[in-house]
C-alpha cells in the first residue's frame, strides 16, 4: 500500500531520503505554509513529494527559542501558524530585534546554505506551529535554486543605487523573490491606464518612456538604463500606470510582485517616495504618505 511504502527509506543515488509518514490534514497544512514562498516556487514534483515528505511538525511556545545565534545549523523552519522575533548581537553588542515572521514566513537557511554558524536568534513571540527540514533534504531540493538566484543577482543588486543602503541579508531576500522577464525591441512593459501588479528593475538594455496627456498628444520622458526601476508609483498609490514603457533594443529586467515589493523594500519606501517627487505633482506627492 501507499503508506507502508512511503515509509520505508526510499534509496536514492547515495543517500535515504528523509520519510516522515503524515496524515493528509498534515500535507494539506504544509501545502498552505508554503504557498507563495519563493524558496519552494520552482520544484518539481517529485521535489515537492520529497520536501513534504521529510518535513517535521514542530510546536513551540511564546518564549521558546527556536534557533540560536552562534549555534549549528540543523533545521530550515517554514512558520504554519504563530510569530517569531528575531534578534541579531554584532561584535559583543546586545542583541537588537531585526525582523520578525509570521504565518508563510521562513528563516534558517543561511547557516545551512553556507555552513555557518546561526546568524541570528529566533524567539516565539505566541504558539507557533513550524514545519522542520533536515539540512540533508533542505541541502539537496531547496539550496541549489535559492543559491544560483542569489548568486545571479547578488552583484547587480549591489549596483542598484536604490538598494545600496540594504544589509547584505535584505538584497538576498529580494534575490529569492526576483523573477526575470526579457522583451524585445518595442515590446510594452506597462502601459498607461493598466493597473499595476510589478515593479522593475532594468538588468540590461533600455527603455523608453511615454505619457499619452488629456489631449492624446504623446510626451517622450528621459529614458530608463541598467540599474534604474519603474513601476513602482501604481504600488505605491494604487493608481493606474502613469506611463507607457517600452523596450529601446533587447531589454532584461528583474521583477517584483507587489507584496513582495512591500514587504522587502520597506526600508527603502521614503527613498522611492523622494524620488518619485521628481515626477509628482504636489497634490500627488502627498498622496504617497
Ligand atoms: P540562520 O541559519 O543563520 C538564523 O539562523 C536565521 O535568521 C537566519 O538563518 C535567517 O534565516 C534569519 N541577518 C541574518 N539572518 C537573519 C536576518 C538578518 N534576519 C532574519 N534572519 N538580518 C536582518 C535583515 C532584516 C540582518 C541583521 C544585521
Amino acid at each position: 500500500s501507499v503508506s507502508a511504502e512511503s515509509m520505508a527509506p526510499t534509496l536514492d543515488k547515495d543517500f535515504v531520503k528523509v520519510v516522515i509518514p503524515k496524515t493528509d490534514e498534515q500535507k494539506q497544512r504544509i501545502e498552505t505554509s508554503i504557498r507563495g514562498n519563493f524558496l519552494f516556487k520552482s520544484l518539481d514534483d517529485d521535489q515537492y513529494i520529497d520536501v513534504v515528505n521529510a518535513m517535521a511538525e514542530k510546536r513551540v511556545s511564546p518564549g521558546e527559542e527556536v534557533i540560536k545565534q552562534g549555534g549549528i545549523g540543523d533545521y530550515f523552519y517554514v512558520v504554519e501558524t504563530g510569530a517569531l522575533d528575531v534578534f541579531v548581537s554584532r561584535g559583543g553588542q546586545p542583541a537588537v530585534k531585526v525582523t520578525d515572521y509570521g504565518p508563510n514566513g521562513s528563516f534558517g537557511e543561511l547557516a545551512l546554505m553556507y555552513n555557518a554558524p546561526r546568524a541570528a536568534t529566533v524567539t516565539a513571540t505566541q504558539d507557533c506551529v513550524l514545519w522542520a527540514l533536515d539540512r540533508v533534504t533542505f541541502r539537496r531540493i531547496l539550496m541549489e535554486n535559492t543559491s544560483r538566484k542569489r548568486r545571479m543577482y547578488e552583484a547587480f543588486l549591489e549596483e542598484v543605487p536604490l538598494l545600496v543602503s540594504l544589509e547584505p541579508y535584505e538584497r538576498h531576500k529580494i534575490s529569492d523573490a526576483l523573477e526575470s522577464v526579457s522583451y524585445n525591441d518595442n515590446d510594452v512593459v506597462i502601459k498607461q491606464g493598466d493597473v499595476g501588479d510589478a515593479f522593475y528593475i532594468i538588468e540590461s538594455g533600455e527603455a523608453r518612456v511615454v505619457t499619452t496627456d488629456e489631449n492624446g498628444i504623446e510626451h517622450e520622458m528621459p529614458g530608463l538604463q541598467k540599474g534604474d526601476y519603474f513601476g513602482e508609483l501604481a504600488l505605491l498609490s494604487d493608481k493606474p500606470r502613469r506611463a507607457t514603457v517600452i523596450a529601446k533594443g533587447r531589454l532584461k529586467c528583474a521583477t517584483l510582485g507587489k507584496k513582495p515589493f512591500v514587504r522587502l523594500l520597506g526600508p527603502v519606501v521614503d527613498i522611492i517616495k523622494r524620488n518619485a517627487s521628481n515626477y509628482l505633482t504636489y497634490s500627488e506627492r502627498i498622496h504617497l504618505d
